[in-house]
């Protein structure tokens, strides 16, 4: 499935960058886009291995967040 997440804080690439990281950690993520000037962040992922609440939580950890 695919989901866009609303992100608060990301001000640059290197933002972008550490999400994206973050995200990839998980199991089951297809593909990651990040718009960091719009603060989304749209993830493709099968849901049987990973949840958009674990994604939620990775952003989250990273700093971010999630509006
Ligand atoms: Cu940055």
């Amino acid at each position: 499935m695919k989901e866009k997440i609303n992100v608060e804080g990301m001000t640059c690439s290197c933002c972008g960058g550490k999400v994206e990281k973050s995200i990839h950690q998980l199991d089951g993520i297809s593909s990651v886009e990040l718009d960091v000037d719009n603060g989304t962040v749209q993830v493709e992922f099968n849901e049987d291995a990973a949840t958009l609440e674990q994604i939620k939580e990775k952003i989250e950890a990273e700093g971010y967040k999630i509006v």
